[in-house]
């Protein structure tokens, strides 16, 4: 017993230092950013310089959709028997004046197994026509109170307002946001084939799997015109939104919030959180090939800004905040500027950044492309929203 216990320490003690070697060694200084030398979108791997929608398409989005997918964030398998619906009522409706409520479980079978997960939806009383959707990823800890709805966060009331179906799922639904349980939900049930494989499913995997399913749920629904839908994470689960959506032609508009590190930040510029600080803390949110990059981001096949491109010609959006340097806001910036590239030079859109990131003064709303940034901490505010929502009107 007093072994075990030992061990037990002796494992707390190193995990906690390797944290804290890692905070430690945090860079937050420019003049110590290394001079950025990315990796080419516009060049295939046997060196085809790729110029027209047609290579993009064929040769070059393939290539660095599979080295993201092996080396960052790992498989998302796509194939399962049935899925289907089930509505129940557990639940009070918070707003019945504004809206009806929908508590979705969502039921997918493979191999003679099943995994249930669950989805709240809100529809918009008034409306007879369908109406567009805003889906949100959220990773927030159960509400205390077993509430629905943290409005500071998932500001329903204000989206039905406006016209929108909204939903959520809780990451947790399909794969546990912790290191040793994460298999025990889509993985472990659904997808065991996955478990030990370099590049396979982890918990971004499993999250993103979880925005199709609710897809799925949503294109069949005659109130929500599935063609109008906006997905939305924030941090972590801003960083599973967009690889849902490059895996998920589906999504009009993808939204990720502070998502930082291994999201929208370049990893090459080693600013706040390092792949080896994320990699060491949440060991299970991207592929174990993820790993060999610690302390060799320049070593990395692909590069953040190679991103945006898979989600390309849909419209994508990235915010930053100041206060939140560990998310690198310049970095972010920069992925999504050098990633507009794709948007502006294969699928000719009107693009146009600021050359500096320190000049940005008011947020950047261009045609398929936004970013923000403001005053403040990390967190999804309804500042975040409501800027986002100006957007979401012009390219919705
Ligand atoms: C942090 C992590 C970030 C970010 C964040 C969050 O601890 O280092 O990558 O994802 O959590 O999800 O709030």
């Amino acid at each position: 017993m007093k072994t075990l216990m030992n061990s037990f320490f002796l494992l707390f003690f190193i995990q906690i230092s390797m944290t804290l070697q890692a905070q430690n060694q945090t860079n937050y200084d420019e003049s110590k950013v290394p001079a950025l030398v990315l990796p080419d979108p516009f060049v295939s791997e046997k060196g085809v310089i790729i110029a027209n929608l047609e290579d993009w398409e064929k040769i070059r989005r393939p290539e660095i959709f599979n080295l993201f997918e092996s080396e960052v964030y790992g498989m998302l398998p796509k194939d399962f028997d049935e899925i289907s619906f089930e509505l129940v009522s557990e639940k009070k409706n918070p707003y019945p004046g504004l809206a009806e409520l929908e508590e979705v479980n969502i039921i997918v079978s493979r191999n003679g197994k099943s995994h249930t997960m669950r989805v709240n939806l809100f529809l918009p009383k008034d409306k007879k026509t369908p109406v567009p959707i805003v889906l949100l990823i959220n990773y927030l800890p159960a509400y205390p109170d077993g509430k629905l709805v943290d409005e500071d966060f998932w500001p329903v009331s204000e989206l039905l307002k406006r016209g929108f179906a909204t939903a959520s799922f809780h990451a947790e639904t399909v794969a546990p946001d912790l290191a040793d349980s994460y298999q025990n939900g889509i993985i472990s049930t659904l997808y065991p084939e996955q478990i030990g494989m370099p590049n396979g499913m982890k918990a971004y995997g499993a999250w993103a799997w979880a925005a199709m399913r609710a897809m799925d749920y949503f294109e069949q629904h005659p109130k929500i015109k599935s063609k109008k839908s906006v997905l939305v994470g924030h941090s972590r689960t801003g960083k599973a939104s967009l690889w849902a959506s490059a895996n998920d032609p589906r999504w009009a508009i993808t939204y990720a919030n502070e998502s930082g590190c291994g999201g929208a930040a370049i990893s090459r510029r080693k600013y706040g959180e390092t792949v080896e600080a994320i990699n060491t803390r949440f060991p299970y949110w991207f592929a174990d090939n993820f790993r060999k990059y610690n302390g060799k981001e320049e070593t990395l096949p692909i590069d953040q800004h190679m991103l945006p491109g898979l989600i390309a010609p849909r419209a994508i959006y990235y915010s930053s905040a100041k206060g939140d340097q560990w998310a690198d806001p310049k970095g972010e910036f920069l992925g999504l500027k050098l990633g507009s590239r794709v948007y502006k030079q294969i699928y000719g859109k009107e693009i146009q950044f600021p050359d500096e990131f320190e000049s940005i003064q008011a947020p950047i709303h261009q045609e398929s492309v936004g970013y923000h940034i403001r005053e403040g901490k990390h967190d999804l505010s309804w500042t975040d929203w409501e800027i986002f929502l100006e957007f979401v009107k012009k390219n919705l």
